[in-house]
This record gives structure tokens, C-alpha cells and sequence, in this order.
């Protein structure tokens, strides 16, 4: 047996954390996974997932060749073909249908894998040559993102390595014990130095539980609760009135906004009691340096755009920016100055005067499917994602993906719930198996990934099949037949050209620091990239888009308060949380980790349980008049009344009933950027057959 090879790589999943990994080869075969030591985000330890990646790169239910479906859609059932009649049977559709309109194929891909290459570059040239549909990917941070920028201005905020110095920390709307584990070693690490967690959940979450204190608000009442504590810095002048005066603009309008927004106001709207905001105002106030660490949960309601932007305003009220790991967090994708324009080239997009081009909302894709003409959706394309399983009322995405007359590639490394509905399945290789380059939305990290092993079986990479499927069509352009090398050397530039200047550290570490001051304050004498300059109570990107320029009240779209009539038929609200073992529906085909959640599980608080004569253990039904799935009833009282919560995200197929929790979650939009809102949702639970 030959001596084993280190080879560095990156963990490619859609996590704030992107670890720094070494794969142990030998042989040809990788026979390790460990997080690197070296790199300081990942310090030597991997998730309870990733330390287990060899069961999933070498799981016997990899698709091994590409297959053509034989029976009804959705049935699963397949027959082997040859990667020639694969890649024919495509281009040739393909052509048929872009010669009519090319707007009607529609890429559908999310976050399977972050890395540039695989994820954002070659796969857009292709659909860019091509006329595609555009898809707009909404489905995770969309209105955060949007709700951030409004106030701040980018996707920049505290430096995640330096919040081991603050003193008060607001954990809201996340739960990073469970996605957000690395990120988590630096807030205990502010907790072991004396600083107090509160954590903001409408559950006691994973983090909750290790936090001195617990928050439980109603699911999608954030905004109301942000208000309040807007309404208490200001009346008990909790302010840093030199930082409001040089770094903020708006600060008289949002007063006079927020004068009514009395705690007591907001206790009637968020269930909490109005001495628990107050004095949660008064301590984020009265300590520095603050540091709020938001995170997603928060933005998956109907007002979750608002209730971003609204918490966004706090640490300017108090000049938490001026410390080095105060102010807030919720995504650091902003400090990444990538040439986009040079990954994905957009110059390529085929115009035609008298079609514009057209935009897809991903989250929405069940009635994209079944309701859009002029043209209809005629083929679909799907890679590094799962829709099926991971998107809004399930009913209506099946009922599009079971259209007869719907084209659809699934190009994955599993039989998942979405392939069932292919027409041509293709094998994709692991990350283990390709070339990638990631950067991180929680450190300031680039991250290298080379291969360590051969691709297993037929499997292809998602840029290999973009190269022959190009070269099949008759492109020339010689930006479709770039190297998966060439591509992630080319990330490595700014958008005027000018090198990152972390290439060489990249090559030799396979990891590297973006070259920012350590510890970085990013707003400590303001600089926000908004239009003004200043943190923006008052938005001129939202006034320009005719919306509410300053904060407001955006309620749930599904509550007691904003539809009683719905809730006296449904009056428990639901949160679909992401499961410790799993990475949405990623890793929930396999056995140890299915093993390790036991199986589909509601939480109910005891009363809630008690009142509909459930027990713990027993087999519910969770439905509303958009459908129903099954789990078994956890009796706790770590959810708040009138709160139930179902980690996710299972298979369908491998729920037993052939549904998950998006049966019943909601295909509405949030507030700002077309976001989806999963914890928007009604339902009621009843005891069902075992
Ligand atoms: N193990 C694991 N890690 C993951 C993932 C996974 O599936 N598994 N998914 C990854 C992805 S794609 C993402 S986007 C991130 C998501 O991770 P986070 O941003 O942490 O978001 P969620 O886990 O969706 O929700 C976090 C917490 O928000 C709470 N919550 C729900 N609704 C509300 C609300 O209205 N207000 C408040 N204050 N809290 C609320 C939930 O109870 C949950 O405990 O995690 C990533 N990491
Ligand atoms: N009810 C409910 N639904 C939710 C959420 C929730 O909290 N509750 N969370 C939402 C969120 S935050 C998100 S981000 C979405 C996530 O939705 P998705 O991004 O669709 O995530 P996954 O379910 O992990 O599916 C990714 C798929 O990509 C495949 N893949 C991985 N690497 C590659 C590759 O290199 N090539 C190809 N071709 N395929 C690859 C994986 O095998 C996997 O099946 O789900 C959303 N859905
Ligand atoms: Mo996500």
C-alpha cells in the first residue's frame, strides 16, 4: 500500500462557515476528511456532516450513469444510456425549442455547491449564449439581503473574528449551534470573556438553550420588536448622538416614525410583555460594544425585508459600528469584490429587440411552470439544487414538473425527489471530484478546492457537461470552453482588473484572508456604501422603488393578528427550520443522518398538545387547505404556544406519506425582493393513524 496524499479542498455547502478541508488519499482513494488546522475559521474540526463526507462521495446510491426516464413522471423509473445520446437527446431539444424562443428553457440551480465554478459561471455563459430565462434566485436570503441594503448599503458588516470582544450579543433569528457551528466556537468564545448571549427565537433552538437569556417572539414579528426597541433608545436617550449626526441620515423622520412604537404596542403584536423589550432595549443600550448577529430565519415571513432593515438601524443608534466587532452581522458575501461581469458574461446574452429578456422567480417555480405563457416554460434545466423537495407548496410544484409536454434535465449526484421527474438524469462527480474556488457569507476566507480523487463512475462535473452541451450546439465563443482552472483564476480579480492579491497564498495554503485590517471596523467613522454615504433611517433605494423609505410595521401574512379569520381555522404557526444533520435536503438520503434525526418530528408546546389531546410520540397530521404532511409529536415546551416546528428538510419520498413540511408552506412573496416565506405559515395539527 502506497504512503497517503494530503489534498486541500473546500467544503462546498450552503453554510456560512465554507471550511477549509484535507482529504487523506491513497490509491486513488480518499480515505480522510479533516478540517484543516491551519486555516483559523476552521480550526482542525468539520461538522457533524462533513466529518462524515466519504459516506456520502462513496454512498452506494451515487448515480453512476446517465439515464432516460420509462415511466410516468415522477415514478423514478429509468434506463441506462450512453453520455453521446444524453448530451444528443439535449442539444437537439434544446436547439428546437431556442429556435422558436430560447426564453423558453429555464435554468434552475441554487446553492448544492457555492463554489464559483460550478455554481456561478460557466453554467450562466452557457445560458446567457444561449437566450435562456434568467432565474432570480430568491429562495433563501432575498429580502434580508435587500432589507440590509436598504440601511447599510452591502452585504458588509462586523468582522465575525472579532466579535469574541463584545460585551452584549443579540443571536436573532439564527441558530448557529446548528448552521453556523464555526461561527459559534467565536460567540462562546465573547461569552467565556464575560460578554451576555441573548438569543431572539420563537423556539428554544439548539443556541437558545446555551444563551443566558431566551427571547420568544411570534414567528415574523422581528420588525414590530425592532421598532420597539428603536422607540425605547430614542425616548430614554440610550443614543450616540455624535455618530447619529455624522454617520446617519433620517434620524428626525424615523423619531417621529417610531414615537408610537411602544413597547406595550409591540407586546401586542410579538407576545412578548412589554418589560422584556424595554429591558432588552435598555441592555443592548447600555452595553458596548453590542453585537447583533442576525441571521436568515428572521427573513422567511411577509414582512422579512422590513424586519431586517429595522434591526439594521440599531447599532447606528447606539455607534456600535465604532467598535471592532460591534454593530451587526449577516452576511460578509459583500467584502468579496469578484469581477461578476468576468464569471458569468452577461455580454453574451443573446439580444433580440423584439424579445426582452425574461426573469424566472425560483421561488414561485410550481406556478412559473404551471401558469406562464408568452412563451411557456418548455425545458428545464436542473443542477445543484432540489426544488421539489426544498420549494413552497409542494402541490403546485409537482403539478408543474408533472407536465407532459415540460423538457426536463436533472443533472445530480442522487435519485432525489426532483430527478424522479427527469426525462435525462446525468450523474454529477462530488466535490471531492472537481475543481472549484469558494468564497464565504460568514468569513473573510477564500477557500481552494482540487480534486482528490477520480470522478466515481460516469459522473461528469456541472462545467464539463456546460462545455459539451456548448460545443453541441455550435458555440464558438471561446469563454464556453474555459478551463475549470482558467474560471477560478479569473474570480481572482477585481471588477477594474486589478488582481485580489491572494493568489499566491491561495496556491500554497489552499486557503487565504481577503486583505482587510485586522480586526476590521467596517462603519467605525461611517463610509457606508449606501447613496448617501450614511446609514440610511431614511432610504433613497427604497423611496426610488416607490416603497416606505423609512422602517415600518410589515406583519406576518399569516397570523392571529393580520388574518383571524385564517387563524381560527389554523391557529398554530409553523416554522420549518433547518435540521442539525442534514443541509436542507442535503445528506437526508443517507442513513446516518436520517438515523441522526430520527425521523419527520413536530415540536408542540405541551398546552397546544394537551388541547388537541396529543401525545408525546404520537403520529400527527400537519395540514392546511394547501395540504398535509405526517411526523411524530415531540410534547415540549421548547417552542412558545401557538408555535410548531418541524426540522427539515426531509425527502418526500422518504417521509413515508410522500410529502415534508413544504406540503403546507406558503408560495407567497416576502415584502422586499421576492424572497420566499416558509415560516409564514398556518396550519393545524391533528392525531392521526400509525
Ligand atoms: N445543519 C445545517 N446547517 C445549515 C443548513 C441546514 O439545513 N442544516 N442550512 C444552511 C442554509 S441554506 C441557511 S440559509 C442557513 C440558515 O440558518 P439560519 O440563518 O440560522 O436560519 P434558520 O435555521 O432558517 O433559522 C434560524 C432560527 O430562526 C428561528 N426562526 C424562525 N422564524 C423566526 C422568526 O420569525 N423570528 C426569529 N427571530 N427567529 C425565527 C428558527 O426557529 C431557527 O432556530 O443555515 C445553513 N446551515
Ligand atoms: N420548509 C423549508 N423549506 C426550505 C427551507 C426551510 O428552512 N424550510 N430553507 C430554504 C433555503 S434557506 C434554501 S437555501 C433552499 C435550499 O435548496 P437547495 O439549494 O435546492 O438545496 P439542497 O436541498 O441541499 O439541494 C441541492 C442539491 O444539489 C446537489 N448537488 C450538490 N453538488 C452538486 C454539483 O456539483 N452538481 C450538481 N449538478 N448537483 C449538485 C445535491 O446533491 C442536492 O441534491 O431550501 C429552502 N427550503
Ligand atoms: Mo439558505
Amino acid at each position: 500500500m502506497s504512503e497517503s496524499v494530503v489534498v486541500r479542498a473546500a467544503c462546498p455547502h450552503d453554510c456560512p462557515d465554507t471550511c477549509a478541508m484535507e482529504i487523506g488519499v491513497r490509491d486513488g482513494r480518499a480515505v480522510s476528511v479533516r478540517g484543516a488546522a491551519d486555516m483559523p475559521f476552521t480550526n482542525g474540526a468539520l461538522c457533524t456532516k462533513v466529518a462524515h463526507y466519504l459516506e456520502r462521495v462513496y454512498s452506494d446510491q451515487r448515480l453512476m450513469h446517465p439515464l432516460r426516464r420509462v415511466g410516468a413522471k415522477g415514478d423514478g423509473r429509468f434506463e441506462r444510456i450512453r453520455w453521446d445520446d444524453a448530451l444528443d437527446i439535449i442539444a437537439e431539444r434544446f436547439r428546437a425549442i431556442a429556435a422558436d424562443d430560447p426564453r423558453a428553457i429555464l435554468p434552475y440551480s441554487y446553492a448544492g455547491t457555492m463554489g464559483l465554478v460550478q455554481s456561478e459561471s460557466l453554467d450562466r455563459r452557457f445560458f446567457n449564449r444561449l437566450g435562456a430565462a434568467r432565474l432570480d434566485r430568491t429562495i433563501c436570503a432575498a429580502a434580508g439581503a435587500m432589507g440590509w441594503k436598504a440601511t447599510v448599503g452591502a452585504s458588509i458588516g462586523a468582522d465575525p473574528e472579532a466579535v469574541v470582544d463584545a460585551r452584549l450579543i443579540l443571536i436573532w433569528g439564527g441558530n448557529p449551534v446548528v448552521s453556523n457551528v464555526h461561527g459559534w466556537r467565536y460567540l462562546q468564545e465573547a461569552k467565556r470573556r464575560g460578554a451576555k448571549l441573548i438569543c431572539i427565537d420563537p423556539r428554544r433552538s439548539e443556541t437558545a438553550a446555551k444563551c443566558h437569556q431566551h427571547v420568544a417572539p411570534l414567528p415574523g414579528t422581528d420588525g414590530a420588536l425592532a421598532l420597539a426597541m428603536m422607540q425605547v433608545l430614542i425616548a430614554e436617550d440610550l443614543l450616540d448622538h455624535d455618530y447619529i449626526a455624522r454617520c446617519t441620515l433620517g434620524f428626525a423622520e424615523l423619531a417621529e416614525r417610531v414615537r408610537g412604537c411602544t413597547p406595550e404596542w409591540a407586546a401586542g403584536v410579538t407576545g412578548l410583555d412589554a418589560a422584556t423589550i424595554r429591558e432588552l432595549a435598555q441592555a443592548y443600550g447600555r452595553s458596548a460594544p453590542t453585537l447583533i448577529r442576525l441571521n436568515y430565519g428572521l427573513n422567511r415571513s411577509g414582512g422579512g425585508g422590513m424586519a431586517v432593515r429595522n434591526i439594521a438601524c440599531l447599532p447606528a443608534l447606539t455607534g456600535a459600528w465604532r467598535h471592532a466587532g460591534g454593530g451587526a452581522l449577516l452576511s460578509t458575501s459583500g467584502n468579496f469584490p469578484l469581477d461578476r461581469h468576468a464569471l458569468e458574461r452577461p455580454d453574451l446574452y443573446r439580444q433580440d429587440p423584439s424579445r426582452p429578456p425574461r426573469t424566472i422567480n425560483m421561488t414561485t417555480i410550481g406556478e412559473a411552470l404551471l401558469e406562464t405563457r408568452d412563451p411557456p416554460i418548455r425545458a428545464l434545466y436542473v443542477y445543484n439544487a432540489n426544488p421539489v423537495a426544498v420549494a413552497p407548496y409542494s402541490a403546485k410544484v409537482r403539478a408543474g414538473f408533472r407536465r407532459e409536454d415540460l423538457f426536463c434535465v436533472v443533472h445530480e449526484l442522487f435519485q432525489t425527489d426532483t430527478a424522479d421527474y427527469a426525462d435525462i438524469l446525468l450523474p454529477a462527480t462530488s466535490q471531492l471530484e472537481h475543481h472549484d474556488l469558494h468564497t464565504s457569507y460568514g468569513h473573510f476566507y477564500l477557500v481552494a478546492n482540487r480534486p482528490a480523487i477520480d470522478a466515481q463512475g460516469e459522473a461528469r462535473s456541472n462545467t464539463e457537461v456546460f462545455r459539451q452541451l456548448a460545443a453541441r450546439l455550435g458555440f464558438d465563443d471561446t469563454a464556453l470552453f474555459e478551463t475549470d482552472e482558467a474560471i477560478a483564476a479569473a474570480a481572482l480579480r477585481r471588477e477594474d482588473g486589478r488582481s485580489l492579491g491572494v493568489g499566491a497564498r491561495l496556491a500554497e495554503h489552499g486557503w487565504a484572508r481577503l486583505n482587510l485590517p485586522r480586526p476590521f471596523a467596517p462603519f467605525a467613522r461611517g463610509g457606508f456604501p449606501t447613496p448617501s454615504g450614511k446609514c440610511e433611517f431614511l432610504s433613497s433605494f427604497l423611496a426610488a422603488q416607490g416603497l416606505d423609505p423609512l422602517p415600518a410595521w410589515h406583519p406576518p401574512y399569516e397570523s392571529v393578528v393580520s388574518n383571524p379569520a385564517l387563524a381560527a381555522r389554523y391557529p398554530l404557526a409553523l416554522i420549518s427550520p433547518p435540521a442539525r444533520n442534514f443541509l436542507n435536503s442535503s445528506f437526508a438520503n443517507l442513513p446516518r443522518f436520517t438515523a441522526g434525526e430520527g425521523g419527520p418530528r413536530l415540536d408542540i408546546h405541551r398546552d397546544d398538545a394537551a388541547a388537541r389531546g396529543l401525545t408525546d410520540g404520537m403520529r400527527v397530521r400537519i395540514h392546511n387547505d394547501r395540504g398535509a404532511f405526517h411526523a411524530y409529536a415531540r410534547v415540549t415546551e421548547a417552542v412558545r404556544r401557538g408555535v410548531v416546528a418541524a426540522p427539515s428538510i426531509w425527502w418526500q419520498k422518504r417521509s413515508g406519506d410522500g410529502e415534508n413540511a413544504n406540503a403546507v408552506t406558503s408560495d407567497a412573496l416576502t415584502d422586499m425582493g421576492g424572497g420566499a416565506v416558509f415560516y409564514d405559515c398556518l396550519v393545524e395539527v391533528a392525531g392521526a393513524p400509525a
